[in-house]
């Protein structure tokens, strides 16, 4: 049976920290989705639409990989797109908590789709999505910590 697995985030934007996940993911799974997720909970800085341009350019180069997105529940749209497994990545101890209680509840709401966590490279195990945007937003240098396209949207943005 291919196995689909989901990656869903914010991606506000994408950072080399969620790509090395991503990577991972697509050396595991026949097929990698990657969700887009309106988070209420967050403001974000990028629109969906430009979150979902810049993962499709920085994904460009994987023939398992496709880009999506979704405004409503994640388990909702697991079992909608058939998929097997949700992708979430690990950088430190301080994640697990959170990703204890989604998982928790995620899998109340369907309890046949598995969570998969992968450990990021250690070299991104400090970086975040919120650290890159307020580097950038008082003119510091973001370069190796997001792709160039990334680097580049970003210093738009606050430009
Ligand atoms: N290294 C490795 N992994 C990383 C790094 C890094 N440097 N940075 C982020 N990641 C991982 C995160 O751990 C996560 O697995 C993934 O990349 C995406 O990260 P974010 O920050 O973009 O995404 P989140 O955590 O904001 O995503 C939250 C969801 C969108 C998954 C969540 O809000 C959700 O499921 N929303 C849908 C509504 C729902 O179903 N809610 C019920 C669940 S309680």
């Amino acid at each position: 049976m291919a196995t689909l697995a989901i990656c869903p985030g914010s991606f506000d934007p994408i950072t080399y920290g969620h790509l090395d996940i991503i990577e991972r993911g697509a050396k595991i799974f026949d097929h990698v989705t990657v969700a887009v997720f309106n988070n209420r909970s967050k403001s974000p800085l990028f629109s969906v639409e430009e979150r979902i341009e810049l993962l499709k350019e920085v994904t460009k180069d994987f023939d398992n990989v496709s880009i999506d997105e979704s405004s409503g529940l994640l388990m909702d749209y697991a079992q909608e797109k058939g998929a097997n497994v949700i992708l979430r990545g690990l950088r430190a101890v301080s994640d697990f908590e959170y990703e204890m209680q989604i998982t928790a509840m995620n899998r109340t709401l369907n309890e046949d789709i598995e969570t998969f966590f992968v450990m990021t490279n250690n070299q991104y195990s400090f970086l975040s999505s919120s650290m890159v945007k307020e580097v950038a937003k008082y003119g510091g240098s973001i370069q190796g910590l997001v792709p160039p396209v990334v680097e580049q949207a970003l210093q738009e943005k606050f430009s």
